[in-house]
């Protein structure tokens, strides 16, 4: 008698359990998924924001380290048809780094790495120098990257 009364009891309280909160609970399912969509949407946009231009993976890693009042090393080879990354730090004060010829024109901070890619699609010497007048020899920072022509395949 008495556990047949709990059981409806609990019975009862289970049913009524449901029923009140049956809609809150869809409703709260809702909004998690939407705020969850919501929420990889903005990861998804926000990795779009950082990606390097040229999503490419490299065949080439160069780094180039700026300081007063060098740019080291001051020539950078890289075959044509390479999809290179530069990632460019500075040991000293803030520096640019600027290759107008590929288009290439960033600032370099202390503490961060400036990572460029850009594929060489055309052969030639490109000069790079430093963008962000940094002190009295700024005009000394300059080198040059070095596209390298491709060797034509051997004929068979
Ligand atoms: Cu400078």
């Amino acid at each position: 008698m008495a556990d047949s009364f709990r059981k409806r009891a609990l019975g009862t309280g289970v049913v009524s359990r449901d029923s009140s909160s049956f809609h809150p609970i869809c409703g709260k399912g809702a909004r998690a998924k939407l705020l969850a969509t919501l929420f990889l949407t903005l990861l998804g946009l926000g990795g779009c924001r950082t990606a390097p231009r040229n999503d490419a993976q490299p065949d080439i890693i160069k780094r180039i380290v700026m300081k007063k009042w060098t740019i080291e090393p001051n020539r950078i080879e890289v075959p044509q048809g390479g999809e290179v990354e530069l990632v460019v730090t500075t040991t000293d004060v803030e520096h640019g780094i600027a290759i107008p010829g590929l288009d290439i024109r960033e600032p370099v901070q202390p503490g961060k790495e400036t990572v460029i890619r850009f594929k060489a699609n055309t052969a030639g010497t490109y000069p790079m120098s430093c963008s962000i007048l940094c002190g009295t020899g700024h005009k000394q920072m300059t080198g040059v990257i070095v596209v390298t022509a491709a060797v034509p395949a051997a004929s068979h």
